[in-house]
């Protein structure tokens, strides 16, 4: 098996003017791109060709440093287009999600701004997340390419804090970013999707 870029979902334009054309030309043609390009050539010979995705991710955490950072991306950012379509965010939750929100986290506005808070205090690049752990909701952040599979979790919602997921769009407003995300991005049936499949 070798990694594969994914087509986005969506047109360039779709998520203007919140996220746009030329962000994601560069973020999915160019970064995502160099991580599946770079993974390929990595996992050649290292051990865990042939395995899932997540198994690599896993499995190489710790151990296999530049494998790990490449296939971590790669997971992170096939989810990541994923997470955001038109017309998106917001709080109209579908219904599991949004009980399970309510009584893990303290209800919506206390995610929404916890989950922001989380991007916006990752120091230098890496994800703030939503994920499931031992049957619960919880909010974390990681560094570079690391994510709560790493943990022992499983992510139903990232937010890319790397700067080229940004800086096009908000220089260094970083908390704008994570607001429009949140506000008018977020795909909940995707994150609804995970969370049944997790739970
Ligand atoms: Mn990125």
């Amino acid at each position: 098996m070798s990694f594969e870029l994914p087509e986005l979902p969506y047109a360039y334009e779709a998520l203007q003017p919140f996220m746009s054309r030329e962000t994601l030309e560069f973020h999915h043609d160019k970064h995502h791109q160099a991580y599946v390009t770079n993974g390929n050539n990595l996992l050649k010979d290292s051990g865990f060709e042939g395995q899932s995705l997540e198994d690599v991710v896993k499995g190489s955490f710790g151990k296999n440093p530049g494998l790990f950072n490449n296939a971590g991306q790669h997971y992170n950012h096939i989810h990541f287009w994923k997470w955001m379509k038109k017309a998106g965010g917001g709080n109209k939750l579908p219904g599991k999600l949004q009980a399970a929100i309510d009584s893990d986290l303290g209800g919506y506005d206390k995610f929404r701004t916890d989950f922001m808070a989380a991007g916006a205090t990752q120091f230098g690049s890496g994800w703030c997340w939503l994920a499931v752990k031992g049957g619960k909701l919880m909010i974390t952040k990681t560094p570079n390419g690391e994510n709560p599979l790493v943990h022992g979790a499983t992510p139903i919602l990232g937010c890319d804090v790397w700067e080229h997921s940004y800086y096009i769009d908000y220089r260094n407003a970083r908390p704008k970013y994570l607001e429009a995300f949140v506000d008018s991005l977020v795909n909940w049936e995707y994150v609804e999707e995970l969370f049944e499949a997790a739970m």
